[in-house]
């Protein structure tokens, strides 16, 4: 993290000279609460903000984008592990489960197996309702006999599953390595709440990035077209709605990069020029080249997650992954507390 010494930070309070009077603020249309982790993210030693805040609309489009290019090989390599083991993966699973798909986006990838699995039950779950609501629509005219009832919220920080959700035998579905933009610490958390809402023979299949060669990792993360910068830097027009800040976009470049020290991809938003962030409550500084951290995409080996995943109260893990060992899908029983 590159943060210059002349970096300064302020909190504005109400009797502040510097206040900007109340016709020049702009109006935050994220809750208290919202503004408040945003603003303390822009003002800690190493400012970050949370990854959820890449995806508000365009952001979830653009983020399919990232999905469709050549540089980013975890979606297809993850499509052709289904493809050829999902049959596989149906057996282990067994049929008429409640499908929870975490993160579910455009739903895709969990109606590829609907043929296979054949769940009594899907509950698509995402942090973009408005996303979701038109893709579940879609999908319902395409199986009408799948009962479906999506849910838009956050679960990032755990969540309590409304009556709505069956209670037989749950799989969560969690593809697309998103486990992998919690730290290690966090996803044994995170894995821990769905094993303790999998009930009686519950179980989850995971998709998982495999640790592999440096410039394949960096280049998945910077794509030539520059979908992932446009991705990284919609975060700011986000920031700017949610926390009525004042973010200049063209300010501000994406990097990105592997972090083998710590097996994981770093994302971050670095200054262009010296300049002054202000949003609703506070400001700060940034001098030329200090970052604001937006995402971490942590890597793993196969055995290592399956440790991780028997920390958090899974076993008997199976793992398929494609021949050149770059991804993995991994299904694993919920084990009785
Ligand atoms: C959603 N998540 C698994 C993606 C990843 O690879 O960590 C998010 C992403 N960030 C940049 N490109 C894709």
């Amino acid at each position: 993290m590159q943060m210059s010494r002349s970096s300064a930070i302020r909190v504005v309070s109400p009797d502040d000279s510097n206040t900007p009077a109340p016709q020049q603020r702009r109006h935050a249309h994220g809750s208290a609460e919202v503004v408040a982790e945003i603003g303390a993210g822009l003002l800690a030693a190493r400012p970050h903000i949370s990854p959820k805040y890449l995806y508000d609309g365009l952001g979830s489009k653009l983020f399919e984008a990232i999905c469709e290019l050549p540089e980013y090989y975890p979606t297809r390599t993850e499509a052709a592990i289904f493809a050829q083991h999902g049959a596989d993966m149906a057996r282990a699973i067994g049929a008429g489960a409640v499908l929870i798909d975490l993160g579910a986006g455009n739903c895709a990838k969990a109606a590829s197996l609907f043929p296979l699995l054949q769940p009594a039950q899907y509950v698509p779950v995402d942090i973009s309702r408005d996303f979701l609501t038109e893709a579940v629509g879609r999908l319902q005219q395409r199986f009408p006999e799948i009962e479906m009832t999506a849910l838009g919220l956050d679960f990032s920080n755990g969540f309590a599953l409304p009556d709505s959700v069956r209670r037989g035998r749950r799989l969560f579905f969690y593809p697309g390595s998103s486990i992998g933009n919690f730290s290690p610490e966090q996803a044994v958390s995170f894995l821990r709440g769905l094993r303790d809402n999998a009930g009686a023979d519950g179980g989850l299949l995971i998709g998982v990035d495999l640790i592999k060669d440096t410039a394949v990792l960096d280049a998945a993360y910077d794509d030539a077209l520059g979908v992932t910068a446009a991705f990284n830097l919609n975060m700011l027009r986000h920031l700017n709605r949610l926390a009525g800040a004042d973010f200049d976009v063209g300010q501000w470049q994406h990097r990105a990069f592997f972090n083998e020290a710590g097996s994981r991809i770093e994302m971050h938003l670095e200054a262009r020029a010296a300049l002054t962030v202000r949003w609703n409550g506070g400001e700060r500084e940034f001098a030329r080249g200090d970052r604001i951290h937006t995402e971490d995409s942590y890597k793993y080996t196969r055995q290592s997650f399956v440790d991780l995943l028997e920390r958090a109260g899974f076993s008997s893990a199976q793992v398929w992954t494609d021949p050149s060992n770059w991804f993995a899908v991994i299904h694993a029983q919920a084990t009785p507390s």
